[in-house]
């Protein structure tokens, strides 16, 4: 070898090395920047479209992978663990329910929980709108609906079909007006089943079928009222006892003349919560304001959330709904706090200047998709104004006192999702699923359900 293909030949040699030492030093570097999490993006896809108006998504606990998705017309649609939506819906209660306006309804069917062990006893639950009973809260007022949860069976020969037949009503509460129907159910990590009810609708807690509670500076108050009705509360029963239903032993209220369903109380609209998967499983819950605020809570047992004394951290006046009263009890007259909420938004109709139509309680994320929203909790704006312009927000748990909050920002939508936001779902490894639809109403097809993911 002559010396000139000699020093050639260690260049080529050293130019390898030096190749192999680069991939090496940047191989290290891109291990060391997803260990040190270096923000991923979030985005969100299409997991089903084709839906009149969705509302949740839940995962049996069955490890099918199946996705199931509540539309408010009364359907639920199954999403095949291939992430194709099978063309038979999984049971149709349409004909079970109240008739829903096209153009705004809050009635139909509004959420579904399966039995924690679903797997082996096959049962789940609907909350869902039933027709009323005859009668009314008052002489001359008949009842708008019946609010109605129900235990199904799924059907013994397939397991994407429910047996329609297998229902046994577990609880029902006559509702006075069309809206605040609450209408979430979820299992808690007791195994008890949570309801939120809202205060049975009208405005400002008010009206037939609002009863006096204790604070008479405010007519009505089926939201402090915890003996006459179950409206206005957040409600937990043991599915598993009784027929159809025994009461918690610890039940905040088991014991006295107050009706041993309430676990929480001082709701007006609680449309949407949630339990956190990790952590101290926290319920966390949207519950929606009259004209000024809209808020968040974090719901702990036997709590007062306040609701007709106050909207949010202020002092609400049925006199007028648009001003705040200069002030309002701290407690009520057992004593219990009124507990303000973790976040408060100003409704669209705050002249303060307002940012959202009704807030929607989200979920704890607990995924893996995206690894800096541990432990964050994502909520939602249904509209921002009235249009279709719902979006995303981000908040960071505080251990006391307000939580900040921020835009959740997604790669295919940075200003809003350009549907109106209706609901959340979370599957059982804790990604976040997000339901929304291009119209108000109960109408049209073009509702959608998407996954929260990190697109990059
Ligand atoms: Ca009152
Ligand atoms: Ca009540
Ligand atoms: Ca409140």
């Amino acid at each position: 070898m002559k010396a000139s293909k000699l020093v050639s030949y260690l260049l080529v040699r050293l130019g390898s090395l030096f190749v192999f030492v680069a991939v090496l030093i940047t191989a290290c570097e891109k291990q060391d920047s997803s260990n040190a999490s270096v923000a991923s993006t979030p985005n969100i896809k299409l997991i089903a479209d084709n839906l009149v108006s969705p509302l949740s998504v839940v995962e049996p606990p069955d490890g099918s992978k199946r996705l199931f998705i509540v539309d408010q017309v009364g359907k639920v649609w199954i999403v095949g663990a291939d992430g194709v939506k099978l063309p038979t819906p999984f049971i149709d209660l349409a004909g079970k329910m109240v008739n829903l306006s096209a153009g705004y309804d809050e009635r139909g069917l509004l959420s579904m929980a399966f039995h924690p062990n679903f797997k082996n006893n096959g049962k789940f639950y609907l909350f869902y709108t039933a027709l009323p009973r005859t009668g009314g809260p008052q002489p001359g007022v008949n009842w708008n609906n019946l609010t109605r949860i129900s235990e199904f069976k799924v059907s013994a020969a397939n397991s994407n079909l429910a047996d329609l037949n297998s229902e046994r009503a577990i609880l029902e509460e006559d509702h006075p007006q069309s809206n605040h129907n609450g209408g979430t159910i979820a299992f808690g990590p007791d195994g008890y089943l949570y309801i939120s009810i809202g205060d049975g609708g009208g405005s400002n807690d008010n009206g037939a079928g609002h009863v006096p509670d204790w604070y008479t500076v405010n007519t009505g108050g089926n939201g402090q009222d915890l003996y006459a009705n179950l409206l206005g509360n957040v409600l937990r029963i043991d599915v598993d006892n009784g027929n159809p239903y025994s009461i918690p032993a610890d039940n905040p209220f088991v014991g006295t003349n107050a009706k041993k369903e309430i676990y929480a109380y001082g709701f007006r609209n609680p449309y949407r919560f949630s339990f956190d998967m990790g952590g101290a499983h926290q319920l966390l819950l949207g519950d929606a304001g009259q004209a000024l605020y809209e808020e968040i809570d974090v719901v702990t047992k036997g709590g007062n959330y306040g609701w007709n004394v106050k909207e949010g951290t202020a002092c609400f006046s049925t006199d007028n709904n648009m001003q705040t009263r200069a002030s309002c009890p701290l407690t009520d007259t057992a004593g219990k706090p009124l507990i303000d909420p973790v976040i408060e938004l100003k409704n669209a109709a705050n002249p303060a200047g307002g940012v959202t139509v009704v807030v929607v309680g989200g979920n704890v994320y607990r995924g893996s998709e995206l690894p800096e929203l541990q432990g964050v909790y994502i909520f939602g704006n249904y509209s921002q104004d009235g249009r279709a312009n719902g979006k995303l927000y981000k908040a960071s748990p505080a251990a006391s006192g307000m939580w900040a909050y921020e835009d959740l920002k997604l790669k295919d939508f940075p200003t809003d999702l350009g549907m109106f936001l209706k609901g959340f779902g979370q599957d059982l490894s804790g990604e976040i699923y997000l339901a929304a639809s291009g119209v108000q109403g109960v109408s049209g097809t073009s509702g959608k359900i998407y996954k929260l993911f990190a697109d990059n």
